[in-house]
């Protein structure tokens, strides 16, 4: 193994910050030595809780995190925070904010703060989100929060990323109207009306509570929570409605299901990568050409050659594949 990558693996489990952010950077720009590092930090991640916190921007996302950092060392755990920000290209910059928010905790050796893009990560998100939160959670941390910015797929992925999902709302915007809308209502494990100290915190709290009545019945039924991140009220209550979360999911199996059923996603999701790089590579080359001029001629229609090309792509042993294949 190279040994830069072995001083990595080292550095990672042991904890230690420089190391663990090398090894989120990798997986950033979707290095080559990732397979490497995330082979030999496999055996050694599964320990941590993960919680994912979503939500419309500005509705005090980070605030929430560093209110969770807190609850976490206040109760002897520590703690990673991973913001993804999967519309920007650059990691840093917009997040810089959240960084300093998070300052009271920048020294402390039981938190790791981080933000990440996924500018070179070949399965971008749905692939990269796992793969650092392993990274984290292999360095011994207790808690893993991971914050995404923005609404849609991406952050749908994350959320399925994470055992625990946090749907953040603050009042006044018609944000249970904006849940709906969404379709985050499915991913919600606790809804957390934020920003209490605020006007229409109780009609939010109504409105959600009412649409949780109206929707599908479930052996979870997600508890609305009233937070403010600026006095720090209801942060305990969240932290008890996570803990509560996480010992339904084990006492029901859901957490070992939902596990299991995330690992394979991310398997098929890494075929799928493959696949597509094995059969853009063929396509690139004679094969690629000798397809056009069939299609072009209507000698054969897009579905036979996607499935003979296919059949090829899956069974050949030797494809090349500019870098990015073993
Ligand atoms: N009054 C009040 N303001 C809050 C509260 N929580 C956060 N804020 C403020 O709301 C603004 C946005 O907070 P952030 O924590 O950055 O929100 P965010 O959801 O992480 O935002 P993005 O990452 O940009 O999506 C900041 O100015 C915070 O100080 C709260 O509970 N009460
Ligand atoms: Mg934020």
């Amino acid at each position: 193994m190279n040994a830069s990558i072995v001083a990595l693996v080292e550095g990672v489990l042991a904890g230690d910050r420089r190391s663990m952010a090398r090894a989120i950077s990798m997986v950033e720009d979707g290095d080559p030595g990732l397979e490497e590092l995330s082979r030999e930090l496999f055996p050694r991640a599964g320990r941590a809780a993960t919680v994912g916190l979503t939500g419309s921007p500005g509705v005090g996302k980070s605030s929430l995190a560093a209110c969770l950092v807190g609850a976490a060392r206040d109760r002897g755990q520590t703690v990673a925070v991973l913001a993804i920000d999967p519309t920007s290209p650059f990691s840093g910059g917009a997040l810089l904010g959240d960084r300093l928010r998070m300052q009271a905790h920048a020294t402390d050796p039981g938190v790791f703060i981080r933000s990440m893009a996924t500018r070179g990560h070949l399965g971008g998100m749905a692939l990269a989100a796992p793969e650092a939160i392993r990274i984290l959670d292999a360095s011994g941390k207790d808690l893993v929060v991971v914050e995404t910015v923005g609404v849609g797929q991406a952050e749908v992925e994350v959320a399925t990323a994470t055992d625990t999902t946090l749907v953040v709302v603050s009042p006044g915007w018609g944000d249970a109207v904006q849940v709906a809308k969404a379709g985050i209502l499915e991913i919600a494990d606790v809804f957390v009306v934020n920003k209490a100290d605020r006007e229409g915190a109780d009609e939010a709290v109504r409105d959600l509570n009412l649409m949780i009545r109206m929707g599908p019945e479930t052996d979870w039924t997600p508890p609305v929570v009233r937070t403010s991140a600026a006095t720090g009220e209801g942060v305990d209550e969240l932290w008890d409605a996570i803990e509560r979360h996480r010992a339904h999911q084990e006492t029901t199996g859901t957490l070992a299901r939902k596990r299991h059923r995330r690992v394979l996603e991310e398997v098929e999701g890494m075929v799928a990568e493959r696949l597509r790089a094995r059969a853009a590579a063929a396509l690139d080359g004679p094969e690629g050409a000798d397809l056009a001029a069939g299609l072009t001629a209507r000698r054969i229609d897009p579905y036979a050659a996607a499935a003979a090309l296919a059949e090829r792509v899956a069974t050949a042993a030797e494809v090349r594949v500019g870098g990015t294949d073993g």
